[in-house]
C-alpha cells in the first residue's frame, strides 16, 4: 500500500474540487491518500492566518517527505501545487502530473523538467488506467 500525496488547487481556485474528490476516492480503493482534504468541497479556502498557514505548510511538507509518490492534478493552476512539485523533486519523490489538455496548457517549468512524468488527458476516464499503472509500480 503506497502513501500518496495528492496535490490540487485550493486557493488557486476550486473549479476542479469534485474531480479531485473522485480521483482521491479511486486511489483510496487500494492505497492511502495523506491529503484527503484537497478533495473536500466544504474546505474553507478563505480561512487564513499566519499561524494557521504555518501549520499547513509544516504538515504538508512533512507529508511530502513521508510519501511514496506525488500525484498532482494541474488543470487549475496553483502556486501551492507548483511549490509542492518542486519540493517533491528536491526530495527525490516520484512525481506524476495530470492535466486536461483540452482546457489548459501546462507551464513550461513543468513540461520542460524531464524529472516530472506528465500525463495529459482528454477525458476523466483516461486518468484511472494510468493511476492503476502508477500505483502498481
Ligand atoms: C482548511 C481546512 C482544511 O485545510 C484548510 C486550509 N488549507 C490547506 N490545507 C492543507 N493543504 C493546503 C491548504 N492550502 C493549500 N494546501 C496545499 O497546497 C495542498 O496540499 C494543495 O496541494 C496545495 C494548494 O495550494 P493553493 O496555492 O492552491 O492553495
Amino acid at each position: 500500500m503506497k502513501k500518496v500525496y495528492f496535490a490540487g488547487s485550493i486557493r488557486g481556485g476550486r473549479t476542479d474540487a469534485e474531480l479531485y474528490k473522485r480521483v482521491i476516492s479511486y486511489i483510496q480503493r487500494t492505497d492511502r491518500v495523506l491529503t484527503k482534504h484537497v478533495g473536500s468541497p466544504e474546505l474553507n479556502v478563505l480561512e487564513q492566518g499566519k499561524d494557521r498557514d504555518k501549520a499547513i505548510y509544516e504538515q504538508d511538507t512533512g507529508w511530502l517527505r513521508e510519501c511514496d509518490v506525488v500525484i498532482a492534478e494541474c488543470t487549475s493552476p496553483s502556486l501551492g501545487v507548483g511549490y509542492e512539485l518542486a519540493y517533491a523533486e528536491a526530495h527525490g519523490k516520484p512525481v506524476h502530473i495530470f492535466y486536461d489538455r483540452t482546457k489548459t496548457q501546462l507551464s513550461a517549468m513543468l513540461t520542460g523538467d524531464a524529472y516530472f512524468r506528465i500525463h495529459p488527458y482528454e477525458a476523466e476516464e483516461d486518468i484511472y488506467p494510468e493511476l492503476d499503472v502508477i500505483l502498481r509500480t
